[in-house]
């Protein structure tokens, strides 16, 4: 299944407080009415030429400056893209930085978007978002103002020089499935098969400590 019936899936079954009230919005814009397709042979350097969407997860993390508000307003901007609909938001979650050490706690969560954008094409605005919002380049998981990663494209698989999908650190980090489970737990990766929601009780069966409750943003 797709990465945006996955969403709506859950969204319709799901009871959860977290699609109740902002999180249920959704933004329209562009020329996408957020009419469907499978699209598991998407090009990466050109965009759908009939406007096939993908179906996208987008990590959001950072731990400088006003990040609840770098957020709010990067999700802004990705809903003004050509084409893409802001589908859902996972909670917000409070996390301990992973790499150099002495790094203030981030802020993690992540969206869900249908597009009609090429992978490349959303990398590049998403990159361009985030030095909008001051993001620098400098140490490798050093502290930043706004990252924003391709998590998956609906099962794609992309190994090319400037995007790896899905991301290759993704099924390591509470911080990027937390929010995944939020948004459609029964997501299967589609390299080792494991659904979201697996995932998370693997990392909390194996000791890690569960991240504490998210907001709503
Ligand atoms: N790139 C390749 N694949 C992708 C993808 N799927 N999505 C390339 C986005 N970019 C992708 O990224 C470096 C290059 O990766 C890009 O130019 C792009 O062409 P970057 O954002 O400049 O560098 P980075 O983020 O420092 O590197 P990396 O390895 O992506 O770091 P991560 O994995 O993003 O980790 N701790 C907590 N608690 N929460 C966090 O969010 N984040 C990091 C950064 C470390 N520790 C953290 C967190
Ligand atoms: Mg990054």
């Amino acid at each position: 299944m797709s990465i945006s019936n996955h969403v709506r899936v859950h969204m319709e079954n799901s009871q959860h407080t977290a699609f109740d009230a902002g999180d249920s919005r959704m933004f329209v814009h562009g020329n996408d009415q957020g009419h469907i397709h499978s699209n598991d042979h998407a090009e990466i350097h050109s965009a759908h030429p009939d406007n096939e969407c993908s179906g996208v997860f987008i990590a959001f993390g950072g731990n400088i400056g006003d990040v609840r508000s770098h957020f709010e307003q990067a999700r802004r901007e990705i809903s003004e893209l050509e084409g893409t609909l802001v589908l859902t938001s996972s909670r917000l979650y409070r996390t301990p930085a992973i790499g150099p050490a002495g790094q203030p706690d981030y802020l993690n969560a992540a969206i869900a978007i249908e597009t009609i954008l090429s992978p490349l094409e959303l990398l590049d605005e998403l990159q361009r978002i985030e030095k909008l919002y001051g993001r620098e380049r400098g140490l490798r998981w050093g502290p930043r103002t706004l990252d924003l990663d391709i998590i998956a494209i609906d099962s794609n698989i992309i190994d090319s020089e400037r995007l790896t999908v899905p991301h290759p650190h993704m099924l390591d980090r509470q911080f990027v499935i937390r929010p995944l489970c939020d948004m459609a737990p029964r997501w299967q990766h589609p390299q080792s098969g494991e659904t979201a929601a697996d995932r998370l009780e693997c990392m909390i069966t194996a000791g890690e400590t569960p991240l504490p409750e998210g907001e709503t943003w």
